[in-house]
């Protein structure tokens, strides 16, 4: 195991086309992410990228993070604009224009994904089109300055629905996004986490092999958002597996894998307590969120011995 973790950073390639000297928080989970999602991709792709946190710290004029060609959109977009992409260039290599077969892959955020954009990226999937869309989730709006989204959990102080005497924080329960991409039916889903970088990369590899739509969940701790140290990234985003709160699982056209199961789950409140979002939270409602998770949790599990 020693030997492992002496040597597994060597078996992760140094060329990376998303570049150090981008403006991200320290800590942070989703730039980590997007890393790595780049380091799998490699130089032949075309990324489109709503607006959100990763497009403000990486595309400050007159600097770029991005050494492939690399398009804005607007927060709504992304899917559209990548499809668009994708139906220009069957069209222009039908008239006989050479033109490479790069990957198209767009990236947006929870807010981008879960609630403005949602439209857009299941007309996406329903046409069909071959590209991957991956999901940066820090569940919220943190580019703005932390309002909660659909993709917020349960519980959570938000600048727009902050714990106090009247509110306990967020009071809706978290949109289950991997599921509405399932309910597509498009060939490939994943949930992934920087936490497990090999995971992450082999499913960013494996969806854009992968014919048609596909679609990669993504959670990215965000330490400013979160209120947590900016050195217990990693560790936050192996509680979220460990509790069960986030399980990294694949769909193969509608057959579900669980990647990672731990003999047993630890208790949420292991992943709750560290986090300020959390603080406010009393034993009823981790109880609450507790039984929630366990019952997801179990939900899930039977859709893998199908
Ligand atoms: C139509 C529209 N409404 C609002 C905004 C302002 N806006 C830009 S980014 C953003 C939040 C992005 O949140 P998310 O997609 O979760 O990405 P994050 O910043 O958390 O990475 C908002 C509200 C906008 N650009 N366009
Ligand atoms: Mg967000």
């Amino acid at each position: 195991m020693e030997t492992l973790s002496i040597y597994a950073p060597r078996l992760v390639t140094k060329r990376q086309s998303f570049t150090p000297g981008h403006r991200a928080c320290s800590g942070c989970g989703e730039a980590l992410a997007v890393k790595l999602v780049m380091k799998a991709l490699g130089k032949d792709v075309i990324v489109v990228m709503a607006t959100g946190c990763m497009e403000v710290i990486s595309t400050q004029l007159p600097y770029t993070a991005w050494e492939v060609p690399w398009i804005h959109t607007l927060f709504e977009n992304a899917a559209t604009v990548a499809t668009g992409i994708e139906s220009a260039r069957k069209a222009l290599i039908r008239k006989g224009t050479p033109l490479s077969k790069a990957k198209i892959v767009a990236i947006g955020g929870d807010g981008a994904t879960f609630d403005i954009g949602l439209g857009a990226i299941s007309g996406a999937f329903e046409r069909g089109h071959d590209f991957l869309y991956i999901c940066t989730d820090n569940e919220a709006y943190m580019n703005t300055g932390i309002q909660r989204s659909s993709a917020t959990p349960f519980g959570a102080s938000t600048t727009t629905q902050p714990a106090g005497k009247v509110s306990f924080g967020q009071g809706t329960w978290k949109k289950n996004m991997p599921a509405i991409a399932v309910a597509h039916d498009i060939p490939y889903v994943a949930t992934a986490c920087p936490s497990y970088p090999f995971d992450l990369m082999n499913k960013i590899k494996k969806a854009v092999a992968i014919e048609g739509p596909t679609y990669i969940h993504i959670l990215a701790v965000c330490p400013t958002g979160w209120r947590i140290p900016a050195d217990v990234t990693i560790r936050l985003g192996r509680l979220a597996v460990e509790t069960g709160v986030f399980p990294l699982y694949e769909v193969e056209n509608g057959k579900y894998t669980l990647n990672y199961e731990p003999p047993q789950l630890r208790p949420v409140i292991d992943y709750l307590k560290p986090q300020g979002r959390f603080r406010h939270l009393t034993p009823e409602l981790i109880d609450k969120i507790q039984q929630r998770v366990s019952q997801e949790y179990a939900r899930l599990k039977e859709k893998v011995t199908q």
